[in-house]
């Protein structure tokens, strides 16, 4: 289970970014399921029970360089 969320991803610029934010991500142990496209330039991933919330993804890509927005 778990729940799905989206975010619109700006600043990412090749492969390596792609690589730097989902390990950044997958340091959080609730955080599953990281997709994230360069084209689209969108993230997607999974987040299981209550302790990691939209705000704290948004902290953590900006943490790693990039821009982020929730989305719907
Ligand atoms: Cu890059």
């Amino acid at each position: 289970m778990g729940q799905k969320l989206r975010f619109k991803v700006e600043g990412m610029m090749c492969e390596g970014c792609v690589s730097t934010l989902r390990k950044a991500l997958s340091r959080e142990t609730d955080v599953s399921d990281i997709v994230i496209s360069l084209e689209r330039h969108e993230l997607e991933l999974t987040v299981q029970g209550t302790s990691v919330t939209p705000t704290r993804i948004l902290q953590i890509v900006e943490d790693a360089g990039y821009s982020a927005a929730q989305r719907p």
